[in-house]
C-alpha cells in the first residue's frame, strides 16, 4: 500500500451514510462498523501490506454485511437501459439476467490485465504469472530465477521482494520507474488510539488536498526559491518520504519543463547515489530524464535500488535492446542475448480507466454502443455519468480524478452518488440523462486542463499511451479533488444542471 494510515480506512461518517441507504435495515450493523473500524482498529505499520488490507476490509464486510448483498463469480456482460420500464437489463455470463432502476459500475481503474504480445510465451517451458493473477498460495521464489517484465508500482514493489527471495532477478525495463522513498516505519496501537480524535479532521483534510492525501502543492514557484532554499525544501520532502516529494512540492513542477528539470535532476542525484553498480546506475536513475518527473505515476520503495545492485541481480534495458521472443528457457532480446529464467512475471500493468468499463457491452438509449463512442474518443459528465445511459453512475474510472488517493476521490463520487439519488427521490425524478452538450463541455475542460501540464508529454496509463494501439488522450481530471467535488455539488445545488429528466 502505498498511501499512509490511516488515510487508506473508511471514514465512518461517510461508511455510515452509504450503508443506510443501500443496506436500511442494518442499522445495529452500521453500529459495530463504528466500533470496529474508528476506536477498535489499528494498524501496524505506516503503509499497510496486502494481508492487513484483506483483514481490514474483512473486518469491514463483518461488521457491515455487504457480502449479503453481493451475487458471486458471475460477469457482467452487457447492459441496456429501457425507456417503457425506465430499468436497466444487465445481464450475467450465466445467461441470466437481472434489472435495477439505478445502474453503479465500480469496475475498477485496473481490472482489465494487460498481456504483452511477445511471441513464443506458449513455448516457455518455466512458469509466467501476470502479476494480478498471483496464486493465493504464493509462489515459491527460493533457488528460482525470476524474470519480471514491468517496472510500475506493481513491478518495483515485486522486484525488490523477489530480490531478497530468490536466486536471482532478471528485470526488463522499459522506461525506469522514478521512485521514492517510502520510508515505511511500524505503528503501535497506543499513539493510534490517542490520535482517533482528530480522526474526522484528518479524513476532512484529506478533501481539500489536490490529490486527496494529507499534503499539498506549495503555492509557491520553484523560481521564487534561492538554489540553497530549494534545496533545503527537497530534502526537507525526500527525507519525509511518501509521494511528499510528488504532490507536496512546487505547483510549478509539474506545469513548467525548467522547474521540472530541477526535481528530476535532485531525485536523479538522490537516487544514483544509491546504486553500487555503474552500469545499472545509467539505466536505473539515468543523468536524461525518460520523461518530466512526475508526469508518470511513481511508486515507493524500501531497498529497490539496494537490492537491485547486488551482483546476482540484472537489470535489461529494453530501450537499447526490446525483447525479441521467449524460448523454451527464457527470454531472448533483440541483440542476441538469451536470459534463462525460471519463472516469469508480467508486471506489464492494466488497460486502465476505461477497459472495465468497455468489457461491459453498453448499450445507450439511441442504440449506440459506448465501446463505439469512446473509439472516437471518450466522453462523460463529472467523470461517472454517461449521455444516453440514464441512472447510470460509475466510480474511479475514465474522466474522474483517478490520479489521486483512491478512497479520497470514491468517496466524493459516492457520496455525490447517494445525494443524487436521494435528491431525485425527494423530488419525484424518475431519470437523470446528461446531456451530450454537458458532456462536451466537461471532456472539453478536462483536455484544457490537462494540456496546460506536462501530462500528455508521456505516454502512460493516465492518458491511455500505455496500451497498444489505444487513443491516447487525457482520461483523468487533473483540476484537483476540491475543485471537481465542488463542481459536483454545483451540479445538484443547480437543481441537475446538465442534465434532462423525467
Ligand atoms: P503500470 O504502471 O502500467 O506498469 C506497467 C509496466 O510494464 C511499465 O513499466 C511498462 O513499461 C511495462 N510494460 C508494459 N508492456 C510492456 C512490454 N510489452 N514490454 C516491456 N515492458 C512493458 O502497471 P502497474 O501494475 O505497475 O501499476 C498500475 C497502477 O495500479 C499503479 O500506478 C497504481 O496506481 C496501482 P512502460 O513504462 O510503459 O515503458
Amino acid at each position: 500500500m502505498d498511501t499512509p494510515a490511516p488515510i487508506y480506512s473508511l471514514p465512518f461518517e461517510k461508511a455510515w451514510k452509504v450503508s443506510l441507504y443501500l443496506i436500511k435495515k442494518q442499522r445495529s450493523s452500521c453500529e459495530a462498523f463504528s466500533d470496529m473500524s474508528l476506536q477498535n482498529w489499528c494498524w501496524s505499520e505506516r503503509y499497510p501490506g496486502h494481508h492487513e488490507m484483506r483483514d481490514y476490509f474483512d473486518n469491514v464486510d463483518k461488521a457491515l454485511n455487504v457480502r449479503e448483498n453481493v451475487v458471486f463469480n458471475k460477469r457482467v456482460i452487457a447492459a441496456q437501459f429501457d425507456q417503457q420500464t425506465m430499468l436497466w437489463t444487465v445481464q450475467t455470463d450465466d445467461g441470466k439476467t437481472s434489472l435495477c432502476k439505478f445502474f453503479l459500475l465500480a469496475t475498477g481503474f485496473t481490472s482489465k490485465r494487460l498481456y504483452p504480445n511477445i511471441p513464443g510465451i506458449d513455448k516457455f517451458q518455466g512458469i509466467v504469472h501476470h502479476s494480478s493473477l498471483w496464486p493465493k498460495t504464493g509462489v515459491d521464489l527460493s533457488d528460482k530465477r525470476v524474470g519480471v517484465i514491468g517496472t510500475g508500482a506493481t513491478g518495483v514493489q515485486l522486484i525488490q521482494e523477489a530480490c531478497k527471495q530468490s536466486a536471482s532477478v532478471t528485470v526488463f525495463q522499459r522506461t525506469p520507474n522514478l521512485c521514492l522513498p517510502m520510508r515505511q516505519r511500524k505503528l503501535d496501537a497506543q499513539t493510534q488510539q490517542d490520535a482517533k480524535k482528530d480522526y474526522e479532521a484528518i479524513y476532512q483534510q484529506r478533501l481539500t488536498t489536490f490529490g486527496g492525501y494529507l499534503d499539498d502543492f506549495r503555492d509557491r514557484s520553484i523560481f521564487d526559491d534561492t538554489p540553497e532554499e530549494r534545496e533545503a525544501f527537497f530534502e526537507e520532502l525526500w527525507q519525509a518520504g511518501g509521494f511528499k516529494f510528488w504532490i507536496g512540492s512546487y505547483r510549478d513542477v509539474l506545469m513548467d519543463e525548467g522547474a521540472n528539470k530541477l526535481a528530476y535532476d535532485f531525485w536523479a542525484r538522490k537516487t544514483r547515489a544509491r546504486i553500487s553498480d555503474e552500469a545499472k546506475k545509467n539505466i536505473l536513475a539515468p543523468l536524461v530524464p525518460p520523461h518530466p518527473w512526475g508526469t508518470k505515476r511513481p511508486c515507493l520503495e524500501h531497498d529497490y535500488y539496494e537490492e537491485l545492485s547486488k551482483p546476482q541481480h540484472r537489470v535489461v534495458d529494453l530501450q537499447s535492446a526490446p525483447i525479441e521472443k521467449f524460448t523454451e528457457v527464457g527470454i531472448q532480446t533483440q541483440n542476441g542475448e538469451e536470459y534463462d529464467l525460471d519463472i516469469v512475471v508480467l508486471a506489464t500493468g492494466f488497460d486502465a480507466l476505461t477497459g472495465g468499463l468497455l468489457d461491459i457491452d453498453i448499450t445507450t438509449v439511441d442504440g449506440e454502443k459506448i465501446s463505439d463512442r469512446w473509439a472516437k474518443g471518450v466522453r462523460s459528465y463529472l467523470g461517472t455519468t454517461l449521455s444516453g445511459c440514464p441512472n447510470l453512475f460509475y466510480l474511479f474510472a475514465a474522466h474522474a480524478p483517478a490520479a489521486s488517493n483512491g478512497p479520497s476521490c470514491i468517496e466524493i463520487q459516492g457520496s455525490w452518488i447517494v445525494d443524487t439519488i436521494v435528491k431525485m427521490r425527494a423530488e419525484g425524478v424518475r431519470s437523470i440523462d446528461p446531456s451530450p452538450e454537458a458532456e462536451k463541455k466537461w471532456t472539453e475542460e478536462l483536455i484544457d486542463i490537462c494540456q496546460k501540464t506536462l501530462i500528455p508529454t508521456t505516454p502512460s496509463w493516465y492518458t491511455g499511451g500505455n496500451v497498444p494501439d489505444k487513443r491516447v488522450e487525457p482520461l483523468i481530471y487533473f483540476g484537483g479533488l476540491p475543485t471537481y467535488r465542488e463542481k459536483c455539488n454545483q451540479v445538484l445545488n443547480r437543481g441537475f444542471e446538465g442534465f434532462n429528466l423525467s
